[in-house]
């Protein structure tokens, strides 16, 4: 590297940026979301030196990527001669904001390469791969081919280019552990969303937190079946230039679980929509809850024995990992809820969704049954409607105004009472709106079993369980979870296990309150950075240093408190929620990504950044500006 920097602006540098994942074009999780929304202020910064790197999965290529030829003749030039050996790559402009350039491998094209690889990973590292786990493999391929394209690029590209390479997740490990074998001239990140063992460990029910410092973590690993898995997350983590997490709780599980101490934390943003009109949200969230309201007239139908205007819409959403994401909190604290609003003679009723996808044989027939009756009960309304109003008319034009007792004939009376009596229905609203193909093991169903709430007449607090992700093109509930979570009044998301937490940031940017808890990431987050943050509706269960049962009454409080709440307090918290967006904007947050990027280079060639400050790369200093901005205008509100 002949590169030599003697101060002043480094935002001329232009460094190459790869940025790899196996989410990229590829919806596994949360680290999809994490890049798709950063794209935008990536491309911003680093223009056409940004290229994200991602398997080719076909049937995301086709809907989300338009395929180009290489606009850069490196690139060109290093495609040409990977597709000459075999691998097939597609080089392409992802369609989303930012219209990022992507670099997508196919794995199985290079498949026969599989076990010549795992020996040369075995030789270089001592990490033994020989065993039957399929996404290993994968992760291996996609590593090695990564670490082929870093390998071309570097040789072909001038020499005082700088090269990053940003790898996310223990699957796209092998992709740093290889550059750093082949001792490539590229400065390296690895950034980690979760670590393998506290997923594991916390899913497993054990006293995570109390413990961290003295797990025996070979073991742990060991006794899991994952200790292949660790090794390659640990070694990527250690090799890496700079190492980071999505939050500070995760650092610290790290620092105990794989030995090292993040040197930047990242949090997560989102790509924030700003509209023009302030109180947009707020229409929306009334359009949004009608949906809703539509839903819930089919699902109770014959049981429909409250007021939609004094209903209020709860819901968890999420991959099902049943403790990791609190849903066994948030069941049992909606238990003492409907005994606290039973008790209190409250006038609300609470809808508590939760959207967790786990295998189902289609929907339940009385779901389809029960809507099917309220579709068939609202035409004839509205068959009956327009008649009506014609009658109206009639005689108004006559001068007269019609009897009331007139209004309607025999026949749709007839009409109407049968539609009444077809709506009788002798069991109660179905819990869950599919059929569970594990029903009796289902975990949320049992606990829902065991607290009884199963939609009777007088419970206050209602359940359904949409075990299947939302999407408009949903036969049963057709909407989009933007807008379902838009409708909704709270999102409950008490996580036991939770880096950072997409689904209260989500929350927060569309005006929605959330409760999360002390243990995810998000949640510290704001505990750190707001004053209050109950009064800006983001309720921080306590989950660290409660035991469990305080835990659930904490909650059922909370829930209980926001039904006391009026609409107007409700409208005004709204308000107050929705004014944190910029907090969680990528626009603040992305700074932490481009100053670990240049920490890397700094690693990478301490030779090159001699002569500069923290200050000269002007990284520092803007850091600490746009802190100053977020959190004082934070504080102000
Ligand atoms: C928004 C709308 C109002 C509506 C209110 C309902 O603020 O702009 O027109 O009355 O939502 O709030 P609620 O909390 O009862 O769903
Ligand atoms: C992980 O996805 P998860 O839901 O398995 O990464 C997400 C993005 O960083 C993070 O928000 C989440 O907490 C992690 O758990």
């Amino acid at each position: 590297m002949k590169l030599q920097l003697t101060g002043g602006d480094v935002s001329g540098l232009r460094p190459y940026v790869f940025e790899t994942a196996w989410e990229v074009v590829n919806k596994v999780g949360g680290i999809y979301t994490v890049i798709k929304t950063k794209a935008g202020v990536t491309v911003e910064e680093l223009g056409d030196h940004y290229y994200l790197l991602g398997p080719y999965n076909e049937q995301s290529v086709r809907t989300e990527v338009e395929v180009i030829q290489p606009e850069n003749k490196v690139i060109a030039d290093v495609v040409a001669s990977m597709r000459e050996k075999g691998v097939k790559v597609i080089v392409g402009r992802w369609l989303i904001d930012g219209y990022p350039q992507v670099i997508l491998f196919d794995i199985n094209s290079h498949r026969h390469a599989l076990e010549a690889w795992k020996k040369e990973l075995w030789d270089k590292t001592h990490i033994s791969t020989n065993v039957v786990d399929s996404e290993t493999d994968n992760a291996i391929l996609f590593g090695f081919i990564v670490t082929w394209f870093l390998s071309e690029f570097r040789q072909r590209v001038a020499e005082d280019a700088l090269v990053i390479a940003h790898f996310h997740e223990w699957l796209s490990a092998v992709g740093l552990i290889m550059t750093k074998m082949k001792s490539l001239d590229v400065a390296t990140l690895f950034t980690t969303h979760a670590t393998l063992l506290g997923r594991y460990l916390c899913a497993g029910q054990v006293d995570f937190y109390n413990n961290l410092p003295h797990f025996d973590v070979d073991k742990e690993a060991g006794d899991r079946g994952i200790y292949h898995r660790y090794c390659l997350e640990r070694a990527g983590v250690s090799l890496a230039d700079i190492f980071t997490t999505v939050s500070q709780i995760t650092a610290v599980e790290a620092e105990h679980l794989l030995k090292k101490k993040p040197d930047v934390v990242t949090p997560n943003g989102l790509n924030v929509v700003q509209f023009s009109a302030l109180h947009e949200f707020q229409n929306l969230h009334a359009k949004s809850k009608d949906k809703i309201h539509e839903f819930i007239r089919g699902h109770f139908h014959g049981h429909f024995n409250f007021k939609l205007d004094k209903t209020l819409y709860f819901f968890i959403a999420g991959r099902y990992e049943y403790f990791n994401k609190g849903a066994d909190m948030f069941i049992e604290s909606l238990a003492r809820l409907n005994y606290m609003l039973q008790s209190s003679g409250s006038d609300y009723t609470v809808v508590a969704f939760i959207i967790m996808p786990t295998k189902t044989n289609n929907f339940n027939v009385d779901s389809l049954k029960s809507q099917a009756s309220t579709k068939q009960l609202r035409e004839i309304v509205n068959h009956i409607q327009g008649k009506m109003g014609a009658k109206l008319f009639e005689k108004a034009l006559m001068g007269e105004i019609i009897d009331g007792k007139d209004l309607l004939d025999k026949d749709d009376f007839l009409q109407l009472k049968r539609c009444i009596y077809a709506a009788q229905r002798p069991q109660l609203p179905p819990v869950v709106t599919h059929n569970v193909v594990d029903s009796d093991g289902d975990l949320v169903l049992n606990h829902i079993r065991r607290v009884r709430l199963f939609n009777d007449h007088n419970d206050r607090v209602k359940v359904i369980f949409h075990p299947e992700f939302l999407s408009p093109t949903n036969a049963l509930f057709s909407i989009d979870y933007e807008e379902f979570i838009r409708g909704c009044h709270l999102g409950v998301f008490p996580s036991y296990y939770e880096p950072w937490g997409y689904t209260p940031a989500e929350c927060t940017v569309m005006g929605i309150p959330s409760v999360t808890t002390n243990l995810s990431g998000f949640g510290s987050f704001m505990g750190e950075h707001l004053r209050d943050p109950s009064s800006y509706g983001i309720y921080i269960v306590d989950r660290r240093y409660k035991g469990v049962d305080e835990s659930i009454q904490e909650l059922a409080d909370i829930l209980f408190d926001f039904c006391k709440m009026s609409r107007r307090q409700r409208i005004i918290q709204r308000n107050r929620t929705e004014r944190l967006s910029d907090m969680l904007d990528w626009k603040s947050l992305g700074i932490y990504y481009k100053k670990a990027r240049y920490q890397a280079l700094r690693k990478k060639h301490p030779e090159a950044f001699l002569l500069l400050s923290d200050e000269d790369t002007g990284v520092s200093i803007f850091f600490r500006m746009v802190s100053a901005v977020v959190f004082a205008s934070t504080y102000s509100y």
